[in-house]
């Protein structure tokens, strides 16, 4: 049996309970059999495989805190630190009800290789809690943000492991942990990122997953003769990175024709009001459906089971799921592909599930996952933690420029890793190789640690 089906095997004996863990690890190492392959006797000597997809540490703990009307609740911490070979752990916090250690890990997982194609010095983890943000006051989200901190503070730091947002943790709930950290370890560091301007954070950051997809959609375009001028887009979700994907799609002159949410999703054939977005969901954080009771010419469409992706059944060139895992299934791929899409580029981490990126690559759709095409946003986590470390702050601009070269890096090599093993136009395989052969070497010279 070669290496990699002896590996997938034990990972998938050991972790049978973590379905979206294993799904993770056998897109990745599926994709990575010509460099094991090629390495085969050193890389099994020195178990590279079994070590790196077992996480360094997984910390799981008690949150509990007081709502409004005095109850105590009780929600589920975790801290996952995958690896560390190239620098310190990075990645999100998440915080939505479905939170599991199978999610958290596949989570981590695929930071590792992201965040390896970043270029930048930061390892892979994440973390998060099944706590629900929906309906709860900024009271009560402090109160958690407190307590989940209050342990949480034991394991990161600027230097060892340094958290941000994700689904349900943004600038608030970013602001309430880094205010319980400073309080308890008396540090004024930077721990977290996606902090407030006033207080360490970067500008661009808020824009950063959004409009990195879009420079590296660009660059996908472009390196096919083609450009993003007039194109129609498919966005799913509505959150931080549907906002500013679509926000920069549409400056780059494409229109963008829905978002969606758990509950609906809209069509909009005259093009998403970017203002009229934010001020539904940043300032009021409320429904799609406000969205569309304010604006004439968008449709709403109320979800009408778990697996209904009524967006992905528009007809357009360039599809970008934004909103979480296994939102773009078989079906969906069909859809797609029936009506003609050129390329789909994932914003959120493996929305697409392993058949339909199958289906979609088949059928000629230029497919670029999501640890190549939403690096953004850690990319530009990874530029606020220099800024805190020489203490100044960078102009948009440069930010901005930094993240742009960093995008247009990522294809490239994405694209020329695919190349290299013989695997042109495969992105997902060039993304995986890529990512993997820096953090290998770095393991391999650090030795069995
Ligand atoms: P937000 O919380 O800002 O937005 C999430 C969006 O997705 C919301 O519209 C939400 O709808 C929808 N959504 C979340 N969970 C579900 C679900 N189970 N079913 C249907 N819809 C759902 O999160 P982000 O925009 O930050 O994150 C979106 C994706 O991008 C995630 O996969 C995240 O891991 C990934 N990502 C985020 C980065 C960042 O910098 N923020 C960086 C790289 C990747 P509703 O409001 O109704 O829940
Ligand atoms: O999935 C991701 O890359 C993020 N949620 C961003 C992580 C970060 O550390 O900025």
């Amino acid at each position: 049996m070669s290496y990699v089906d002896e590996v997938l095997e034990k990972v998938k004996a050991k972790n049978a309970d973590q379905p979206e863990f294993i799904q993770a690890v056998t897109e990745v190492l599926n994709s990575l059999r010509p460099v094991v392959d090629a390495n085969e006797e050193q890389y099994r000597k020195l178990a590279i495989l079994e070590r790196i997809t077992e996480p360094d540490r997984q910390i799981m703990f008690r949150v509990p805190w007081v709502d409004d009307k005095g109850q105590v609740q009780v929600n589920r911490g975790f801290r996952v630190q995958f690896n560390n070979a190239i620098g310190p752990y990075k990645g999100g916090l998440r915080l939505h009800p479905s939170v599991n250690l199978s999610i958290i890990k596949f989570l981590g997982f695929e930071q590792v290789f992201k965040n390896s194609l970043t270029t930048l010095p930061i390892g892979g983890g994440k973390g998060g809690s099944d706590f629900d943000p929906k309906g709860k006051s900024d009271n009560e989200i402090m109160h958690f943000c407190q307590s989940f901190m209050t342990e949480l503070y034991k394991y990161i730091g600027a230097d060892t492991d340094v958290p941000a947002g994700d689904i349900g943790t943004g600038a608030r709930e970013i602001g309430f942990m880094f205010g319980q950290y400073k309080r308890i370890r008396d540090l004024y560091e930077g721990v977290l990122t996606g902090k407030g301007l006033t207080y360490g954070g970067s500008l661009a950051r808020t824009e950063a997953t959004g409009y990195g997809l879009l420079y590296l959609t660009q660059e996908l375009m472009k390196c096919h003769g083609e450009s993003m001028e007039g194109k129609v887009v498919a966005i799913s979700g509505s959150g931080n990175v549907a906002t500013y994907a679509a926000q920069k799609a549409q400056q780059m002159g494409a229109k963008v024709v829905t978002l969606s949410d758990s509950t609906g999703w809209i069509y909009d054939p005259e093009g998403i009001d970017i203002e009229l977005l934010k001020e539904v969901k940043e300032v009021k954080r409320a429904r799609l459906t406000e969205y569309a009771a304010a604006r004439k010419s968008a449709e709403y469409h109320e979800k009408k089971s778990a697996d209904d992706h009524g967006v992905w059944n528009i007809k357009v060139d360039i599809a970008l799921p934004c909103a979480t895992q296994n939102e773009l299934n078989l079906e969906d791929a069909k859809a797609l592909v029936a009506n003609g899409v050129k390329a789909v580029c994932e914003g959120a981490n493996m929305p697409t599930t392993i058949e339909a990126t199958e289906y979609l690559q088949k059928n000629g759709v230029w497919f670029v996952g999501g640890k190549a095409a939403n690096a953004g946003g850690v990319a530009t986590s990874a530029l606020e933690m220099s800024q805190n470390s020489e203490r100044l702050s960078w102009s948009f601009d440069e930010v901005d420029s930094k993240l742009k070269g960093i995008m247009v890096g990522i294809y490239h090599a994405i694209d020329d890793a695919a190349k290299k093993y013989g695997k042109e136009g495969d992105y997902v395989a060039g993304a995986n190789i890529a990512g993997f052969e820096k953090v290998v070497n770095a393991m391999i010279a650090q030795g069995v640690v």
